[in-house]
């Protein structure tokens, strides 16, 4: 048995290869397993422009809700681009909603988990974008004045990226340090850098899940540990960066047998940032 955490997976229709790198994900899941998705599993296009039947044809969310239909144990924790979705998750997809923040105890270890919008780190603009006013007129409008308008909010937050996750990464970091009495882990998502930096005696390990629009990326906790894993496109486990924090009175958790490996920060890091096309 073991639980999962992701976040960011920003399902949309022009983007299919998503879709793919999240039904492989799932099919490595076992009925016994846990996943938590901390928010943003669906692009804000998708969940203001699709009917809850049609997004319930969705390939990966299908599967989704096969996994929890065989058993699986699925929760959600709604991020700013799909916390509108709340009611589909939990009455179409059979999901527990969470609502931040989440504290839990998984094999020992204390998590902290927030999707990360609400942190402080969030422009005005994009607060009123994440207004319900603004997601039902942007579900109204007809597709040829929608997608330009996606496209202007994209390019908005392509510009200034990287000072952008650098600020918000300085916001999680003060948060996980105000963390250091509760929690052993602090996970984050919104910002789609993946990132994993190792606890010390006064803070705790923060994670930031990462994005996956161009790679796969999650936490991985059984009774030998955490592991995070960043897994670009490729032949299946080539390739994956790994790094661990073994679960307390246990030793670290053991790579070897398959590709996976234990490496530095740096190489753990995303894709090129100036690509990142979405807004968060
Ligand atoms: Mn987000």
């Amino acid at each position: 048995m073991a639980h999962y955490f992701a976040s960011d997976i920003h399902l949309r229709d022009d983007h299919p290869e998503r879709d793919e790198r999240f039904r492989r994900f799932l099919e490595v899941l076992e009925p016994t397993d846990s996943l938590v998705i901390a928010g943003d599993l669906c692009d804000f296009w998708m969940g203001a422009r699709k009917s809850d039947r049609r997004l319930a044809e969705y390939p990966s969310l299908r599967a989704l809700a096969e996994f929890r239909s065989a058993g699986g144990s699925l929760a959600i924790l709604p991020g700013n681009h799909d916390h509108w979705l709340q009611p589909f998750y939990r009455d179409t997809m059979g999901a527990t909603l969470l609502h931040e923040p989440v504290d839990l105890v998984v094999e020992g270890l204390r998590l902290r988990l927030v999707h990360g919008h609400l942190l402080g780190a969030r422009r005005l603009w994009k607060a009123g974008m994440e207004s319900h006013a603004f997601f039902r007129a942007f579900g109204l409008l007809p597709a040829p004045f929608a997608r330009p308008l996606d496209r202007v909010l994209t390019w908005k937050n392509e510009r200034g990226l990287v000072a952008d996750e650098e600020r918000h990464l300085a916001v999680y970091r003060t948060y996980a340090a105000s963390c250091r009495d509760i929690a052993d882990l602090v996970v984050i998502g919104h910002v789609h850098r993946a990132v994993d930096e190792t606890g010390s005696r006064t803070h705790p390990r923060l994670i930031v899940l990462g994005g996956w629009q161009y790679r796969s990326s999650y936490l991985r906790i059984d009774e030998a540990g955490a592991t995070f894993r960043v897994i670009p496109d490729g032949p299946a486990t080539a390739g994956q960066a790994t790094t661990d924090t073994p679960a307390p009175g246990l030793p670290a958790a053991s790579n070897s047998g398959t590709n996976a490996r234990t490496t530095p920060l740096a190489a753990a890091c995303g894709p090129p940032r100036t690509t990142l096309d979405d807004p968060r």
